[in-house]
């Protein structure tokens, strides 16, 4: 059996709307889906601070608190855990501008008091982990933003937050484009800099997304291994990505099968979980699936995880080598090839 463990959010089951159309399923509450996603396998789930509180900007600090120990309460009923608690700094009207790049100080402001909440929030749901997808902090109009001041504003931010709790992780889930044309921190190489540059490096690390590395045109096992090597891969959101077309978030290894198989060949050969990291996907059910069957994404990414992670235990290390030492590539690449297409 497999070793990982598995997290979600609950926006991965979703209504279906796109940006050409309508929501074609109906809203699910959120303790039905912790109920079915513990039923799948999902050990963890993954929050916005809105998903945790919703009217958020309505409510005073012990407010959102309160708020928040009812969510707690509601994952120990399912026997689950919170994996991180992450700003969703892209749907208010402050955050048209961005949050902690935005031009305006005041939206600034407002930025970093979600960032702050959603600390506390974590700490209410007993998680250490803060992820930060800097959805809007890049620019729609080059011109606009001081690429290096914003630049210098995202490591203040992150200060700020580093500073407001001495027990957080802070893990940047970078993404080149969308809902912006260019982002500040675009790939992993990014976010490893931006870390080295802040007040305590040892507390800032990465999330990769899969689909977000080929968005960048960039193999997410790279990535994945860039930031391991650096002792900071402490999130995943495992799901797949056709090329260069509109973020798909596409079940685990729908669409390259053997960029998936190594993805789960470096988590599990860098032994990727030991220290309690979950496997955690980021997928959208396609907007053709009916109400009844709109989890089956979840459960089909999991099964995939699981049997890659199989064929990664079946992976000849011996051959490989000797592969290796005749410099015979070609005969490795057939090798994987069979190992992925023969039972
Ligand atoms: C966008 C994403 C986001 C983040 C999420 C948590 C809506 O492409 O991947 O999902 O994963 O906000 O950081
Ligand atoms: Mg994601």
């Amino acid at each position: 059996m497999a070793g990982f463990k598995f997290s979600v959010g609950p926006w991965n089951v979703h209504e279906g709307a796109d940006a050409f159309g309508p929501e074609v399923r109906s809203p699910i509450p959120l303790e039905e889906k912790l109920e079915k996603f513990s039923k799948i396998g999902f050990s963890a789930v993954q929050f916005h601070d809105d998903d945790a509180v919703p009217d958020i900007n309505r409510l005073g600090d012990e407010e959102i608190k309160e708020s928040a120990a009812q969510i707690k309460k509601m994952l120990e009923k399912y026997g689950m855990s919170a994996e991180f608690v992450a700003p969703r700094l892209w749907m208010d009207p402050h955050t048209i501008d961005g949050g902690f790049t935005s031009n305006s100080k005041e939206d600034r402001e407002f930025a970093l008091w979600r960032a702050y909440r959603t600390i506390d929030i974590a700490n209410v749901l007993g998680c250490d982990k803060i992820v930060l997808w800097l959805a809007r902090e890049g620019t729609l109009c080059f011109e606009a933003k001081d690429p290096v001041e914003s630049a210098n504003r995202l490591k203040e931010a992150i200060n700020s937050m580093l500073d407001y709790d001495s027990n957080i992780k802070i893990l940047i889930e970078p993404k080149p484009n969308e809902p912006i044309d260019r982002s500040f921190c675009p790939t992993m190489g990014h976010v490893m800099g931006i870390a080295s540059a802040t007040m305590d490096p040892s507390r800032v690390g990465g999330l990769l997304e899969s689909a977000h590395a080929v968005l960048a045109g960039l193999d997410p096992a790279y990535e994945m291994a860039f930031a391991l090597s650096f002792g900071k891969l402490w999130g995943v959101h495992l799901n797949d990505q056709n090329g260069l077309r509109y973020d798909q978030d596409k079940a685990f290894g729908s669409e390259n099968l053997r960029q998936a198989f190594n993805q789960i060949k470096v988590l599990v050969e860098n032994g990727y979980g030991k220290s309690g990291e979950y496997i955690g996907l980021d997928v959208k059910a396609m907007r053709t699936q009916k109400q009844e069957d709109c989890y089956r994404h979840l459960s089909n990414s999991i099964e995939v995880a699981r049997m890659l992670e199989e064929k990664v235990k079946k992976f000849d290390y011996d051959f490989q080598k000797e592969c290796i030492e005749e410099r015979n590539y070609e005969k490795l690449e057939m090798y994987v090839m069979e190992l992925l297409l023969k039972g």
